[in-house]
C-alpha cells in the first residue's frame, strides 16, 4: 500500500525579507503570480501569499489582494491561501479585511506573541470575529500554531463552533517567541492534535529541510518557500520558490509520498478548487 499524498505549500515571500536578502523574492503582484506558477509546476498544491505595497511594505490593501489572486488564477489552478498575518506593522482590523478578497484559504493566527524583535497582535475578540467571517465565507482557515497554548486556543474555538472539520494546522517551529526548531517540539505538538486533524510543518530558517522531512516521514504535509528559508543550502540563496518546492517534492517522493494533486489536496482539506486535477 502506498503512503498518502503529501500536500505541499509554497510560502512565496512572507512579510519580512526584502530583495536585498534574496533578489528572487517576489514583491509585486506580477512577481508573486509568476512565483506561484513556478511553485505549482514544481509540485505545490497551495501557495501562501503575503502582499506588499509599491514600497515593498506589507499591506492588507484589498485591491492588491484581489489583483494578486486574479493574476495567480490566470496562470495556474493552485489554491491561494492569503495571509491574514500580513506583517507585524499592520493593525489587526486592517489585516482581517483580507478575507474579503475571497481566497480559497487564509491563515488564522489564534494568539498574540513575541515574534522575533516584534509583537504579533491577535486579540481574542478579533480572532473570533475573523474565524466567524471565514466560516461565513467558506474560507478554509490555516491555523498557525507556534506553541502548545496556541493549539489549546484553536481547539476552544472549534468547541465554540467557529472552526469546521477537518481542522488544518500549520505547526510553526523556529520563530523566536514560539516553539524552537526542534523535532521534540514537533512530536509533542503532533501528539496533541485531534485524530481527524490535517497538519503541515513550517520550519523557519536553517532547520527548514530537516523539520519538513521529519514531518513528511511521520505523515504530515509540508511547507517551504522563501518566507521560511532564503537559502537552499548553507551559504547558497535559493534561486526562487520553484527550486525549494522541487527539493521538497523529491524528499516526499523518496519516502513514497507523491505530492498531492489539486484534486487530492481539495478533497483532503475540504476546499473547493478550480477544476484541474
Ligand atoms: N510573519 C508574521 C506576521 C501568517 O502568515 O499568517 C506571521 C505570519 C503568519 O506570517
Ligand atoms: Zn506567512
Amino acid at each position: 500500500m502506498s503512503a498518502s499524498p503529501a500536500v505541499l505549500t509554497a510560502a512565496l515571500a512572507g512579510p519580512i525579507a526584502s530583495k536585498a536578502d534574496n533578489p528572487a523574492l517576489p514583491t509585486t503582484p506580477q512577481e508573486i503570480a509568476a512565483e506561484a506558477q513556478a511553485a505549482w509546476e514544481a509540485g505545490a498544491a497551495i501557495v501562501h501569499v503575503h502582499l506588499r505595497d509599491q514600497h515593498g511594505k506589507p499591506t492588507a490593501d484589498l485591491n492588491i489582494a484581489r489583483l494578486t489572486v486574479a493574476l495567480i488564477e490566470e496562470r495556474c489552478p493552485v489554491l491561494v491561501q492569503l495571509s491574514t498575518g500580513v506583517g507585524l506593522s499592520v493593525a489587526f482590523e486592517e489585516r482581517e479585511q483580507i478575507v474579503e478578497a475571497r481566497p480559497a484559504m487564509a491563515t488564522l493566527n489564534v494568539c498574540s506573541m513575541t515574534f522575533a524583535d516584534g509583537e504579533f497582535r491577535n486579540p481574542p475578540a478579533g480572532v473570533r470575529r475573523l474565524a466567524s467571517r471565514m466560516r461565513e465565507l467558506g474560507i478554509k482557515p490555516e491555523l498557525e500554531i507556534y506553541d502548545t497554548g496556541h493549539l489549546d486556543v484553536a481547539l476552544a474555538l472549534h468547541s465554540e463552533g467557529l472552526l469546521a472539520d477537518p481542522m488544518q494546522f500549520s505547526i510553526v517551529l523556529g520563530v523566536r517567541g514560539g516553539a524552537g526548531a526542534d523535532p521534540e517540539n514537533l512530536l509533542s505538538l503532533v501528539r496533541r492534535l485531534p485524530d481527524n486533524a490535517i497538519w503541515q510543518v513550517v520550519g523557519i530558517g536553517r532547520a527548514n529541510l530537516m523539520l519538513t522531512a521529519i514531518g513528511l516521514a511521520i505523515g504530515g504535509n509540508a511547507r517551504t518557500g522563501l518566507e521560511d528559508t532564503l537559502l537552499i543550502r548553507r551559504g547558497e540563496p535559493a534561486a526562487g520558490n520553484g527550486p525549494l518546492v522541487e527539493r521538497l517534492a523529491t524528499v516526499a517522493r523518496s519516502i513514497e509520498r507523491e505530492p498531492a494533486s489539486l484534486a487530492e489536496a481539495c478533497e483532503l482539506l475540504g476546499v473547493a478548487g478550480r477544476g484541474a486535477a
